[in-house]
């Protein structure tokens, strides 16, 4: 990532610390390697703030950027040659303070010897992320009381970081479009290649992993587990892939995501098993696609969240009522979320460095230009009603707020 970027985000942050406190500091981490079994860690993927500033992958640092300071400081312990061996040299911390214009100071990153660098401070943003060590440092501060941490000049004031940050990374940067577009194309090729060997006969699993591995195959990873949901088990909103075989007649519903350059795409599809669908199946599917369709001309700048879940929910509506499901008017349905029932989740959420972005979209977030969100209705049926048979239905796409309108990623 350019230099150029880092640093501006760096001041941009810091002019909101300012506007908090002139001894307002905010304390990044990077993730620690959490273990999956004895000794074995899990797929490593570095804390999202910490990447937002840094563009830096590096392992047991943090980055202290202060309102008051030009230079944020780099803490980082010395790597011994064991160390080295094993796990590889961590990139150097030096060359992240030189990227980021800052400056780089060893340290054991021991709680107290960090408290030495948050003298004088009196409002820490630490991470909400329980495992950080940013979060060790604040749970640390929180056990003394104020008047003890004031005589001591350290930070009295705590407050979740994602406050301060999220305004920001919710607004997409060009380059941050780009990789998240890119993201978005890879995951639809890969459906694109499912398309192709699609039949009854496979099973749930062999689709995830052919999926996944078209990802791998066009340098992505894989921005979080893909659903793979046949026949009744599309009706569980997040289910856990099986063995289960793909029948003649069902539909297939995916859930999935590439991620690229650390940004995530998040794309729904529900397929006919056997290349076409029935009567019926089109006209559910035809009716969340209307939902969709309905939201995404709704969605621009200066619209709320409230506004873009609601064009969605009242072509839900008027289906579930075509289909002889639910009865009244639509705003009867409306006010007393009958509809609820069968789309039972919300129509989407920030994407970016994280698959659930930073930065919640509430019924009165006003939406914004250059923000990215998710457009994902449903409808789910659990149970046979009428002549549906069980099943689930989500169609998602991505979706670039302007303006004047909304454009679909990819
Ligand atoms: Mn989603």
């Amino acid at each position: 990532m350019e230099n150029n970027i880092l640093k501006n985000r760096i001041q941009k942050i810091r002019k909101e610390l300012l506007k908090q406190s002139k001894g307002a500091v905010l304390l990044l981490s990077s993730k620690p390697e959490i273990i999956n079994t004895r000794d074995l860690t899990f797929d490593y993927k570095q804390d999202t703030n910490f990447y937002y500033f840094t563009g830096s992958h590096i392992k047991n640092t943090l980055v202290l950027i202060k309102a008051n300071e030009d230079e944020p400081l780099v803490l980082s312990p010395h790597q011994s040659k064991e160390e080295i061996l094993w796990l590889g040299a961590n990139e150097s911390p030096k060359n992240l303070a030189k990227k980021i214009g800052g400056k780089f100071i060893e340290c054991d990153l021991k709680e107290e010897s960090v408290f030495k660098y948050l003298k004088g401070a009196d409002t820490l943003f630490y991470s909400s992320y329980e495992y950080s060590l940013s979060n060790k440092i604040a749970k640390k501060l929180l056990k003394e009381n104020t008047s003890t941490l004031e005589r001591y000049k350290l930070p009295y004031k705590l407050i979740n970081q994602d406050f301060l940050i999220a305004p920001l990374r919710q607004i997409k940067e060009a380059s941050e479009i780009e990789n998240i577009k890119k993201a978005v194309n890879i995951t639809l090729n890969s459906i694109k290649e499912l398309e192709n060997i699609l039949r009854p006969g496979l099973t749930e699993l062999q689709i995830k992993n052919f999926l996944e591995n078209e990802f791998k195959k066009q340098g992505a990873l894989i921005a979080f587990d893909t659903i793979v949901a046949s026949g009744k088990n599309a009706a569980t909103l997040h289910h856990t892939c099986s063995n289960k075989v793909l029948q003649k007649g069902e539909m297939l519903l995916l859930d999935l995501g590439a991620e690229y350059n650390m940004y995530a795409a998040d794309i729904s599809r529900t397929l006919p098993v056997s290349g076409a669908f029935s009567p019926l199946q089109e006209e559910l599917v035809k009716g969340v696609k209307k939902a969709q369709n309905a939201a995404i001309k709704k969605a621009k700048s200066g619209i709320t969240y409230g506004d873009f879940q609601k064009a969605a929910d009242l072509e839900i509506i008027k289906l579930l009522k075509e289909l002889g499901i639910l009865k009244g008017t639509e705003k009867q349905i409306l006010e007393k979320n009958l509809h609820r029932e069968y789309f039972p989740h919300s129509i989407g959420h920030s994407l970016g460095l994280d698959t659930h972005d930073t930065g919640r979209l509430f019924k009165d977030t006003v939406l914004k230009k250059n923000m990215v969100i998710t457009c994902e209705p449903g409808i789910y049926f659990s149970k046979k009603i009428k002549n549906i048979m069980p099943l689930g239905i989500r169609i998602e796409d991505d979706i670039l707020i302007g303006d004047k309108e909304s454009k679909v990623i990819g």
